[in-house]
């Protein structure tokens, strides 16, 4: 375990920038959104409420948890305004297509979780997939609808649980919000002069160019909180285009990686459609940042924060 980036000087950008500022007819920081929620039921009438642990989940969908050789029922509801579905990277399922789910209608998808779906001989005993809209992949995904799924080596849950690792899971993707099926909607809404906008203008198109931490920029994703002596698993996922190579690095401590081999290191890289397991053992408290490496990247705001506090023991010692 090397701490080599402990000195670093932290300096997020001061001045507002084009993806942010709403200027004369820009759409600015906020767009209309559609997410995956959980209910306490198959009624849909109460939601879950996200606990301290989930907060950093943002835009995310639940982090749902399998074991290899588990067959999964997700009853969905879709109570958003067109037809969506959900589905899981790396499951199986009875039918080769996935049914869209018209409004207001409900549907169970089965997911199995096939053996090639768990942890290879060389990975992390649990390892994280994706789960999204397949009615239109693109336009789903931009709109919003995407989480993890955590699959885990058999009875890997018995065995480990109650030690409960804190796990966080990030996806690094340039939200396109031109691409987004709320894109007209949110130039109504936000847009200071919606009659000006042009929707083939470079400028905004670039404005809509989301450089996101799940969803969230500029050091606004929160709840990334852990304490020194925790085993911390957190989980990537790459999505997106061609935009989409992010160098994630860790200030303050390196992680530990399998890849046929254990690896030391404080970046990994992510590509579109690519997830990944880190292991770290946070042991310096302090707020440190967590962001892309790509340059254009940070000054887009692909960059967040991620705190580390002391535990019990090390207070009283
Ligand atoms: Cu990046």
């Amino acid at each position: 375990m090397t701490n080599s980036n402990l000195n670093c000087v932290c300096v997020f950008p001061s001045v507002p920038n084009a993806f942010l500022d709403k200027e004369e007819y820009y759409i600015g920081s906020k767009y209309k959104k559609v997410v995956y929620r959980q209910y306490t039921d198959s009624t849909f009438s109460v939601p879950v409420e996200r606990k301290a642990e989930e907060e950093h989940l943002g835009i995310l969908g639940p982090q749902l948890h399998a074991d290899v050789g588990d067959k999964v029922n997700i009853i969905f509801k879709n109570m958003a305004t067109r037809p969506y579905s959900i589905h899981a990277h790396g499951v199986k399922t009875e039918s080769s297509t996935v049914t869209p789910t018209s409004p207001g209608e409900i549907r169970t998808y089965i997911w199995k979780i096939p053996e090639r779906s768990g942890a290879g001989i060389g990975d992390s005993a649990c390892i994280p997939w994706a789960y999204y809209s397949t009615v239109d992949r693109v336009k789903d995904l931009y709109s919003g609808l995407i989480g993890p799924l955590i699959v885990c080596r058999k009875s890997y849950l018995k065995v480990f649980n109650p030690i409960k690792k804190p796990e966080f899971s990030l996806l690094f993707l340039v939200f396109d919000e031109n691409e987004s099926w709320y894109l007209d909607d949110n130039i109504k809404t936000y847009s200071d002069h919606p009659e000006k906008v042009d929707k083939a203008n470079d400028e905004f198109i670039e404005s809509n160019k989301m450089h996101a931490i799940n969803g969230r920029m500029f050091g606004n994703l929160q709840g990334l909180t852990m304490h020194v002596g925790d085993e911390v698993n957190w989980y990537l996922m790459g999505m997106g285009n061609e935009i989409d190579l992010h160098s994630v690095h860790f200030h303050g401590h390196s992680f530990q990686y399998q890849h046929r081999g254990i690896y030391s290191s404080d970046v990994f890289d992510v590509f579109p459609g690519t997830y990944q397991t880190l292991e770290m053992s946070p042991r310096t408290p302090g707020t440190w940042l967590l962001h892309c490496h790509v340059t254009d990247h940070i000054h887009a705001g692909m960059e967040t924060t991620y705190t580390v506090l002391p535990n019990a023991e090390t207070k009283s010692g």
